[in-house]
C-alpha cells in the first residue's frame, strides 16, 4: 500500500453529489436526523434561524432552500441529541479529557448544565446557576483593577448578546475585548477605516450581478463560504470576468455543480467559477496588485498620448488624497522586486491589468489568505488603491468585499465588541446610560495573552469560542491561561479551552442558534449582521436539550446582576425581553432606527455604508490612498535572519470538515484527503530538493529569534500544486508553530499564513505505531 493511501487527487466539481452525500452523512451522525431535516429547512429563512456557519449574505428569495453542505454540518453539529452532563464529567477527569482529540471532545455532545472545576478531584462538578454567578461576582469584585479581567467574544454571539456583554464589561470598567476578529479580519477593518473611513465592505450582494469583473483574493469559498460559489458561477455565466488569486488550486474556485439544480445534478454537469486562475506565492498579493498598477500607469501614459484616460481622474481628484505619492512609489518599485515576490509572470500580471482596465465596475473580495500576514494592512491598502484608480468604490457593481468568517462577527463589532472603541461610540454609550465609560483602549487577543503571562490579566471570561486552541503559540498561551485565577466559558460544546485551566473554572452551557429561546415575556428572537451589512432576525426551532441551558443574554444578565446589581439598569428585565435590548441598541448605535419594527421585514434591513455613498469618514473627508513599500521579505524580520535555503513558508488553513477549531470529520474532500489531518501540502520539487519522498513523515520547526523551540510532528508529505518554497497544513494543529509576537503590522493578527519553517525527518515512536496498528 502506498504511504499516502489517504490521498487521491479530487477531479470532480465542488458541490454536487459529493456535497449531498456528505450532508446526509452529517445528518445521520447528529443522532437527530429526522428532527434536523426539518430544522435545516428553516436555515436562513425569514421565519427560521440564521445559519451558524459563515457570514455570506442571501438574496431574498423565499422559494429557495438556503443551506449548503457545510451549513448542514454546522447545524447538525449543534443540534445533536448527545449530551455532556454531570455524569459525563463524573466519569472523566480533566486530565484524561485533555489526552483526547479536539474531534472527540466536541463530538461528545451539547453541554447541558453549569459545572465548576474541582482542582482536588480534577473533575468538573455540577453547580447551580446562582452559585456560579455568585462566584463570578466575587472574583470580579475582588480585582484591584477592572483591567485585570478580559472579556473574549467569538463571532457567533448575537447582536443582543454582544451589546449586553459590552455594556456589562464597560459598566464594570474595562475595554478589554479580545475577540476572534483580532485573529481574522482585523487587518480589513483597520485598513478600510484608515483609507475609506468605514471598516466594512462597500458592496451589496446584488452588486455581483452588475460587476464587469470580480477579483477574488486568498479565500477558499468551496469550503468556507459555499453559498458564494453560486454567486461566482453566475458572474462567470453571464460573461463577466472572474480572476481568482490563490496559492493553491482550490476546487471550489475552479468548478461548481449546484446541488439545487436538478438538471445539472442528473446530467452531472458543472460550471466554472473563474475565468482566470492565478497562483501567487504566499504573501505575494501585494506585489501582484502593485504589478497591476504599474501596468495601468503604462496604459494610462499611452492613453494620454491619444487624449484618452484609463484612470478615473474625476474620482481621484474629487474623492481621494495621496494618489500622486502612491503612483510615484509604484513607478519606483522595480519588476525585479515585484515578480519574484508575486510568483506570477509579467504576462499574467499584464493580463490582470487589461481585465481591470476594460471593466467599468470591479469588485475585490478577500479573506484569510490576505489578512493573516505581517503586511496585511499594506496589502489591503494596495487593493483599495487599485479600486480607487478607476473609481471602483461607491458605484454599482464595484467595491470592497472582505468576506467575513463567523456568522455574526461583523455584528459583534457594530455592537461595540472592540478593544479600541471610537470616541463617538463611547460618547453615545455615556450619553444614553449616564455613566462614564472606560476611555483607555483595552487588550486584543495577542495583548491579552501577553498580559496573562505578565499576570496582569487574572480573570478570563469567554462568550463562546475556543481561545486555547484558536490562538497562536499554543504552549505559551496555554500556560498563560492556566495562570488565571478564574476562567469562565459560556459554551455550547466541550473544547480544549474548558480543559486549559488553573484551579478555578466554570462552564456555563448556553443555547445555540437552533434552540428555541423562551424567556419571561415569551419566545425571543435575536438579530445578526452579514458581510453585506444586512441585519436580520433569527429564531431557534428546536426544543433545548436541557432545562439547565440558558440563553447568552440571560447568562450575561445573570453575571452582571450578581456583580453590579441594578447598575446601570435592571439586567434581568432585559434578559426577559430582548426587544428592550434592541431599544438600547437603537439609542446608542447609528443605523438601528425603528429596530424592533424593521426586523419584521423579510430579508432584514440594510445598515448603510458611508463609502458606498462616497461619503468618506476620514480626517480629510476624502478616501486616503496609503503608500507602503513592498515587504523586503514575506517572512517576519525575526525569522528572516535565521532563514536558509531550506526554509519554507507555511500557511495554516481549514479542511473541508472543520469549522475553525471544531473538527467535524477527518476528510478534506476537495483536496483529496481522507481520514487524515496530519498532512503537509508541498511542491513535489521541494520534496525532492529537501531529500524526502512522498508520504515521508516530518517534524515542522518554526524559526523565531527567542530561542524557544516550537515544533509539531508526524505530518505526512503530500505532493501538491503549491508554489515552490510554500507549504500548507491545517489549523489548529499547527498553532504551536506561530510565535505570539509574530503578528500583523497595525492589525496584531497572528501571522497564521506566513510562518518560517524548517522540516526534519520524523520517526514515529514505536509505542504510537503499535497503538495505531491496534
Ligand atoms: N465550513 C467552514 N466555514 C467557515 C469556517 C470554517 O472553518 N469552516 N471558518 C469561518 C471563518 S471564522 C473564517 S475567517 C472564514 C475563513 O475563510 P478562508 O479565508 O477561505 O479560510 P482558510 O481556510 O484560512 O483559507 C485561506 C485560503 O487562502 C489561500 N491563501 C493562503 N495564503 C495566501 C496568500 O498569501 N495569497 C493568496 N492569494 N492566497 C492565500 C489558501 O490557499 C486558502 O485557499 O471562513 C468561515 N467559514
Ligand atoms: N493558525 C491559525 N489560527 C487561526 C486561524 C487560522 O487560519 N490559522 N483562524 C483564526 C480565525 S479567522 C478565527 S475567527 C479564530 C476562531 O476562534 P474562535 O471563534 O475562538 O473558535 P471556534 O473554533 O470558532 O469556537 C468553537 C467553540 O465555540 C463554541 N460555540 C459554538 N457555537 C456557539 C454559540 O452559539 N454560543 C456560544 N457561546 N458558544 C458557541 C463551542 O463551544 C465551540 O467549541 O481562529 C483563528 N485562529
Ligand atoms: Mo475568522
Amino acid at each position: 500500500m502506498s504511504k499516502n493511501s489517504f490521498y487521491t487527487p479530487y477531479k470532480g466539481p465542488a458541490g454536487g453529489w459529493g456535497a449531498l452525500q456528505s450532508t446526509t452523512k452529517h445528518w445521520l451522525k447528529s443522532d437527530n436526523a429526522v428532527r434536523n431535516v426539518f430544522t435545516m429547512l428553516k436555515t436562513n429563512q425569514p421565519n427560521g434561524f440564521d445559519c451558524p456557519g459563515c457570514a455570506w449574505g442571501e438574496k431574498h428569495d423565499p422559494a429557495k432552500i438556503r443551506f449548503c453542505e457545510n451549513g448542514a454540518k454546522a447545524v447538525n453539529w449543534e443540534a445533536t441529541s448527545r449530551r455532556v452532563d454531570a455524569d459525563f464529567f463524573k466519569q472523566h477527569s480533566v486530565s484524561w479529557l485533555n489526552t483526547q482529540s479536539d474531534y472527540f471532545l466536541e463530538y461528545q455532545g451539547r453541554l447541558t448544565e453549569p459545572m465548576r472545576y474541582n482542582a482536588q478531584t480534577d473533575h468538573y462538578e455540577p453547580i447551580s446557576w446562582e452559585q456560579a454567578f455568585a462566584q463570578i461576582a466575587e472574583s470580579l469584585k475582588a480585582q484591584e483593577d477592572p483591567n485585570q479581567v478580559a472579556f473574549y467574544t467569538s463571532g457567533r454571539a448575537s447582536n443582543e448578546a454582544a451589546f449586553l456583554y459590552q455594556l456589562f464589561a464597560r459598566a464594570y470598567g474595562t475595554n478589554n475585548f479580545p475577540d476572534c476578529s483580532n485573529m481574522c479580519h482585523e487587518a480589513s477593518g483597520y485598513a478600510l477605516i484608515s483609507s475609506l473611513g468605514i471598516g466594512k465592505g462597500s458592496v451589496e450582494i446584488d452588486d455581483f450581478e452588475r460587476a464587469d469583473a470580480v477579483f477574488v483574493f486568498g479565500q477558499n469559498p468551496g469550503t468556507n463560504h459555499p453559498r458564494m460559489l453560486e454567486t461566482l458561477r453566475e458572474v462567470v455565466s453571464r460573461g463577466a470576468q472572474l480572476l481568482t488569486f490563490n496559492t493553491l488550486r482550490e476546487r471550489g474556485l475552479e468548478r461548481f455543480q449546484n446541488p439545487q439544480n436538478p438538471i445539472e445534478m442528473l446530467t452531472n454537469g458543472s460550471k466554472p467559477t473563474h475565468t482566470n486562475y492565478y497562483c501567487p506565492k504566499i504573501g505575494g498579493d501585494m506585489a501582484v496588485v502593485r504589478g497591476i498598477v504599474k501596468v495601468l500607469i503604462e496604459m494610462e501614459n499611452a492613453a494620454q498620448k491619444e487624449g484618452k484616460a484609463i484612470f478615473d481622474h474625476e474620482f481621484i481628484e474629487q474623492h481621494t488624497q495621496g494618489m500622486d505619492a502612491y503612483l510615484a512609489k509604484v513607478e519606483q518599485t522595480s519588476w525585479d522586486d515585484i515578480l519574484p515576490q508575486s510568483g506570477l509572470s509579467k504576462e499574467e500580471i499584464y493580463h490582470c491589468a487589461e481585465v481591470y482596465a476594460n471593466a467599468n465596475s470591479v469588485i475585490c473580495t478577500w479573506a484569510m489568505g490576505i489578512t493573516q500576514h505581517h503586511h496585511s494592512v499594506a496589502t489591503i491598502h494596495e487593493i483599495v488603491n487599485l479600486l480607487a484608480l478607476r473609481g471602483n468604490i461607491g458605484k454599482p457593481g464595484a467595491g470592497t468585499c472582505p468576506v467575513r468568517g463567523h456568522s455574526n462577527v461583523q455584528g459583534d463589532r457594530t455592537m461595540g465588541i472592540n478593544e479600541a472603541p471610537s470616541k463617538a461610540f463611547l460618547d453615545s454609550m455615556e450619553k444614553h446610560f449616564g455613566f462614564p465609560q472606560p476611555q483607555d483602549h483595552g487588550l486584543n487577543v495577542v495583548q491579552t495573552i501577553q498580559a496573562m503571562q505578565a499576570e496582569k490579566v487574572k480573570v478570563f471570561i469567554a462568550l463562546g469560542g475556543n481561545f486555547a486552541a484558536a490562538t497562536p503559540d499554543t504552549q505559551a498561551t496555554q500556560e498563560a491561561l492556566k495562570s488565571c485565577d478564574l476562567i469562565v466559558q459560556i459554551s455550547t460544546k466541550l473544547n480544549r479551552s474548558h480543559l486549559t485551566i488553573g484551579d478555578n473554572a466554570l462552564i456555563l452551557p448556553c443555547f445555540g442558534r437552533t434552540d428555541i429561546d423562551q424567556q419571561a415575556t415569551g419566545v425571543q428572537r435575536v438579530t445578526v449582521e452579514d458581510s453585506f451589512s444586512m441585519v436580520h432576525a433569527s429564531g431557534g426551532v428546536m426544543e433545548p436539550l436541557s432545562p439547565e441551558q440558558r440563553s447568552e443574554p440571560a447568562i450575561i444578565a445573570g453575571m452582571a446582576q450578581a456583580t453590579l446589581g441594578d447598575f446601570p439598569l435592571n439586567w434581568e428585565e432585559l434578559a426577559g425581553d430582548y426587544s428592550l435590548i434592541r431599544q438600547h441598541i437603537e439609542a446608542v448605535i447609528p443605523g438601528f432606527k425603528d429596530f424592533n419594527q424593521r426586523i419584521e421585514h423579510k430579508g432584514g434591513f440594510y445598515l448603510g455604508n458611508s463609502a458606498r455613498e462616497r461619503n468618506w469618514a476620514t480626517p480629510g473627508g476624502k478616501a486616503i490612498v496609503h503608500t507602503h513599500s513592498l515587504p523586503e521579505s514575506i517572512l517576519p524580520k525575526k525569522a528572516q535572519d535565521l532563514a536558509s535555503d531550506s526554509t519554507l513558508v507555511l500557511q495554516t488553513l481549514r479542511s473541508h470538515d472543520q469549522y475553525n477549531t471544531t473538527i467535524y470529520g477527518m476528510d478534506d474532500r476537495y483536496r483529496g484527503i481522507k481520514g487524515e489531518r496530519q498532512v503537509l501540502f508541498i511542491n513535489p520539487a521541494d520534496i525532492k530538493r529537501l531529500g524526502y519522498q512522498e508520504g515521508d513523515t516530518v517534524t515542522l520547526r518554526s524559526l523565531w529569534d527567542d530561542g524557544v523551540e516550537r515544533k509539531v510532528s508526524g505530518f505526512k508529505l503530500v505532493p501538491y500544486s503549491i508554489p515552490a518554497g510554500n507549504i500548507a497544513a491545517y489549523y489548529p494543529e499547527t498553532n504551536p508553530l506561530v510565535p505570539l509576537n509574530s503578528h500583523g503590522e497595525f492589525s496584531y493578527t497572528p501571522t497564521s499564513k506566513s510562518i518560517a519553517i524548517e522540516l526534519e525527518p520524523y520517526q514515529e515512536p514505536a509505542s504510537k505505531i503499535a497503538s495505531v496498528a491496534n
